[in-house]
């Protein structure tokens, strides 16, 4: 600010003198002076267990250092990436830029305040309010499970899988079969054998079931329909290097047959 002065007088006589000019500039406290680039910010939408990182910008339009002391968010939705370390020097007609990363925790729409403290005289704390929405990840679309075809007298090893893990397999059975003989065994964990006729075997829907501890599992089947048998190993527990094997006789040749339908309960 700049005042400007004017002063003249009069002689006796009532002539007025020459009139003098004058102008001071009056002593000016220098301040800082902040200013963000935005004062609030969403987000949108983000997936759970992604994120989105937004830049604010701050400036000095003081004439004095801004000096930020401190930023820092009440949701921990809301993380301040950069800078890390405080106070930041920020010289009149400078700024800098802040990083905040949106993480949603939460299905839901999310808030939370982000606030910038700094020797601004008259802004000492100023507050971003932010917001965003957490995305639940979309579960892909379970595939159809694959179904190995299996040949009579057929030994497959090696089979792994997780807990709860379904491998899934079919023989086809010819009319007039006597005997229908699944087994598995060998290997390390606990691997349950299903088997089911004309669709594949579920944990919830099967005809037999061993349900046994442990890899040594037979299913023996009495006069099977004829068509398409269904067998399915899930994890109980992780399991690997099982064995399968399929056989099936035909009535002239007879074998003892026992029907296995599991009801044993188990840890
Ligand atoms: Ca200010
Ligand atoms: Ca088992």
């Amino acid at each position: 600010i700049t005042y400007y002065y004017s002063a003249f007088s009069y002689d006796h006589a009532g002539n007025y003198s020459q009139t003098a000019y004058a102008s001071t500039t009056p002593f000016a406290l220098a301040e800082p002076d902040i200013a963000l680039s935005e004062t609030s910010h969403d987000y949108g939408e983000v997936e759970i267990g992604s994120f989105s990182d937004w830049a604010l910008s701050i400036q000095n339009q003081g004439d004095k250092t801004l000096s930020i002391k401190d930023i820092f968010s009440d949701n921990e939705d809301f993380i301040v990436i950069s800078p890390c370390s405080f106070p930041q020097e920020v010289a009149p007609g400078q700024s800098i830029e802040v990083t905040i990363r949106f993480a949603p925790s939460a299905p839901e729409q999310i808030g939370g305040e982000l606030t910038i403290i700094s020797n601004d005289p008259d802004e000492a704390t100023v507050i971003v309010s932010l917001t965003g929405t957490g995305q639940e990840i979309a579960p892909p679309d379970d595939p159809d499970p694959e179904v190995t075809g299996l040949q009579n007298g057929q030994e497959i090893t090696g089979l792994s899988g997780s807990e709860g893990s379904e491998s899934h397999f079919f023989i086809e059975v010819p009319s007039g079969t006597e005997h229908l003989e699944v087994k598995i065994w060998g290997g390390s964990g606990d691997c349950d054998l299903y088997v089911r006729y004309g669709s594949q075997a579920t944990i919830n829907n099967w005809d037999y079931r061993p349900w046994l501890n442990g890899n040594s599992e037979k299913v023996d089947i009495s006069d099977p329909e004829s068509g398409k048998w269904y067998i399915m190993l899930e994890g109980h527990a992780s399991y690997s290097d099982v064995s399968l094997k399929v056989k099936h006789t035909e009535r002239n040749n007879p074998t003892r047959t026992q029907k296995t339908k599991g009801r044993r309960s188990r840890n």
